[in-house]
């Protein structure tokens, strides 16, 4: 038996929840730091570079660094803690008193968020940044306190999802993705770490949550590999790693599904793909935090996590009083 289910075993289920909120949001943080250093590099570029990616690395911004998922992330939260549930208008204002350039926003966030900063309502931008809003993974890679927040009530959580996607990414493939990835952080946190991960019954919610047919194939195609022993070139021809929310969601929910009972070989795993390395990082993190609680992530990566300003004990934070609020 593993160390983490020896822990949890003695904790009570409020608490052992309290752990699982907390890592969801710090698995986030964790995984996009860590994914960060490469993202937009192949599959063979990181593995001749790196082997793998398996601690922090030094960039030009420090070591630990978190980029826009994590910064959105924290806007998300702080407007469902300071709302009690979700308001458009107030999440659009905490987005943008967050902003910061450097973050490394995507080109249809910025847009969405600079036309509501210019006057625009916060359930019109989305439409407004390309023709049919946009599908990238922008929305989703924010969702974790959606996810532990609304873990309990799948309509509201869909609903949730949408809106808040709305803000920035309007497009139906991307409320759709969004909405999928809040799920399958909902899922983790419902599940039991003391017992291994009902994979089946895990993917099939999945799909029968899913709206879209880009996103229920995907999933389908998940399920089918899933207990394989399927190459990470083939994983990349299958899923995809861009981006585009219909490949890094997917791509996310198949690393944690590879690696159920270790958050360090899941988010390696996604890193490993390439492709939106952060993002891939920080979703698959999201999902892996929700199942196994903060205690199965490694301290030598939270340690590691920068540490100004709203950083590891702020969002640590955010994640207690999103289970206070929800009252467990
Ligand atoms: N039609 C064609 N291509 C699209 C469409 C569309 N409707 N929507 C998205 N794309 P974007 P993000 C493609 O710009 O989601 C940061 O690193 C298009 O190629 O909305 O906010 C974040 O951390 C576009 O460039 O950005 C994320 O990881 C791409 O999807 C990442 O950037 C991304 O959509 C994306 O952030
Ligand atoms: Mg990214």
């Amino acid at each position: 038996m593993k160390n983490v289910y020896m822990r949890n075993v003695f904790k009570s289920a409020r608490l052992l929840l309290k752990d699982k909120f907390i890592g969801s949001m710090l698995g986030t943080f964790v995984g996009d730091a860590l994914g960060m250093p490469v993202e937009g590099y192949s599959m063979e570029a990181i593995k001749d570079q790196f082997g793998e990616i398996r601690e922090m690395l030094e960039t030009r911004a420090g070591k630990g660094t978190y980029t826009d998922d994590t910064e959105m992330m924290i806007g998300t939260a702080e407007s469902l803690i300071e709302c009690r549930g979700f308001n458009g208008e107030h999440m659009a204002k905490c987005f943008l008193e967050n902003y910061h350039e450097n973050r490394g926003y995507g080109g249809g966030t910025k847009k969405a968020l600079s036309l509501i900063r210019d006057g625009e309502l916060w359930h019109k931008a989305g439409e407004k940044v390309v023709s049919g809003g946009s599908y990238g993974n922008g929305s989703a890679m924010r969702m974790a306190p959606i996810g532990i927040l609304y873990f309990k009530d799948e309509e509201n959580l869909r609903k949730v999802a949408h809106q808040a996607s709305l803000i920035t990414h309007a497009h139906t493939l991307g409320k759709d993705a969004a909405a999928i990835q809040a799920f399958a952080v909902a899922k983790a946190i419902q599940g039991n770490p003391n017992s291994a991960l009902k994979k089946e019954a895990f993917i099939d919610a999945l799909i029968n949550f899913a709206e879209t047919s880009e996103l229920k194939t995907r999933l389908e195609s998940i399920k089918l590999i899933m207990n394989h022993n399927v190459s990470r070139e083939k994983i990349v021809s299958i899923l995809g790693h861009s981006s585009v929310s219909f490949e890094s969601v997917p791509a996310s929910i198949y690393s944690f599904l590879k690696y159920p009972d270790s958050f360090e070989e899941a988010v390696v795993y996604a890193i490993s793909l390439g492709g939106d390395t952060d993002t891939i990082g920080a979703m698959t993190g999201a999902i892996s935090g929700a199942f196994l609680g903060i205690e199965e992530i490694p301290e030598r990566w939270l340690n590691q996590l920068e540490n100004t300003g709203k950083a590891k004990a702020y969002v640590n934070n955010l994640a207690e009083k999103l289970w206070e609020i929800g009252n467990y």
